[in-house]
């Protein structure tokens, strides 16, 4: 794999690297692997934006708007999906590509599709290792599209240094759909689709929810915003950019923006570790054999659940 091609802005090197990346088969990911260490010392140049929202709330317009007026400011755009909901490759997400029919056309654009479902560390895994690969070919911006049902929110929230909710313009609606731990999570809320008709409701969906921000827990040096948008018409788009950027600046006063990624990558680290030991457990063939065995005595009160367990975990 040539990393001078992917660092040129070579397109089918990138394409191909991030094949390899997404491949099952366990001797493409040794070599998977070595090509990300290759990597690693040029990437990390980018800031990383999570998007979020229910179906129908806007997003792969807002990514094909937001996407071609970064490219206007002179930005390299990538869009990655993450999409638990699609086992099949090629995922649902960003399969309309319709909806970006210019910006996927643009130069400064790529787009990939989600994943399908990965082993270790799933589809999350995949998109991180994407993110990567995208960053060493140049990409200033990459966007990351999930949709806000499932947990993959959270999974989204754990890779990117910005994360921002899509929000329908009905205030009173429960929160959309969208879990109150997701709201904790973001770093913005944008009530979308604010025009014609809409444009007074999205001002009021904006100021219930700039309300409700206020009374969330909020474990960080930025104070969450909440904005209101027309990807459709092209309103506000940016403000938006605006206030990324700002983030951006006060998230480098303090090294914040660092620790944030240092931390991001260590507790990935820890689920990978967990995982791993995981699968070595039920793949160790001692294991396979005792464990029916074991299940079996602690059902009939042989055994305690606590010494079986520690048998299984010793043979180790
Ligand atoms: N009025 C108005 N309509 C919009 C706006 N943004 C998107 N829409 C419309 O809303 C519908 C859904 O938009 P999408 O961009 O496909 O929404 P999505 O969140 O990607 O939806 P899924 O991919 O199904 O999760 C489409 O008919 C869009 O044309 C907006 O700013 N204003
Ligand atoms: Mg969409």
């Amino acid at each position: 794999m040539d990393i001078e091609k992917i660092r040129q802005g070579n397109r089918r090197a990138l394409a191909k690297a991030i094949t390899l990346v997404e491949s099952k088969l366990d001797s493409d990911r040794v070599k998977a692997q070595a090509v990300l260490e290759q990597a690693l010392p040029y990437s990390g140049n980018s800031i990383r934006i999570g998007i979020t929202g229910i179906p129908g709330v806007g997003k792969s317009t807002f990514i094909e708007t937001f996407g071609l007026y970064l490219i206007a400011q002179g930005k390299k755009v990538a869009v990655l999906a993450v999409d638990p909901s699609s086992p099949l490759a090629g995922g649902s997400i960003l399969g309309d590509k319709t909806r970006m029919e210019e910006l996927s056309r643009n130069e400064a654009a790529f787009i990939r599709p989600s994943p399908s479902e990965g082993a270790l560390g799933g589809v999350a895994q995949k998109t991180r290792e994407t993110m990567l690969l995208c960053e060493t070919a140049g990409y200033d911006v990459i966007l990351v599209e999930t949709v806000g049902v499932g947990q993959s929110e959270y999974e989204v929230a754990g890779m990117v240094d910005f994360f921002m909710v899509l929000m329908l313009p009905n205030a009173g609606d429960e929160l959309q759909g969208i879990k109150k731990g997701i709201m904790e999570l973001a770093d913005a809320l944008v009530v979308n689709k604010a025009d014609g008709e809409s444009l007074n409701l999205a001002s009021q969906t904006k100021r219930h929810y700039s309300n409700a921000m206020t009374l969330l827990r909020h474990s960080s040096f930025w104070t969450p915003q909440v904005l209101t948008c027309s990807a459709q018409e092209n309103n506000n788009i940016d403000a938006i950019w605006g206030m990324i950027s700002d983030y951006y600046i006060d998230a480098n006063k303090n090294n914040d923006f660092q620790k944030k990624r240092t931390n991001q990558n260590q507790e990935w680290m820890n689920k990978l570790l967990f995982e791993m030991l995981e699968l070595k457990l039920k793949q160790n063939p001692e294991v396979k054999r005792q464990m029916p065995e074991l299940h079996k005595k602690v059902t009939q009160g042989e055994v305690t659940p606590y010494n079986a367990a520690k048998t299984l975990i010793d043979l180790l």
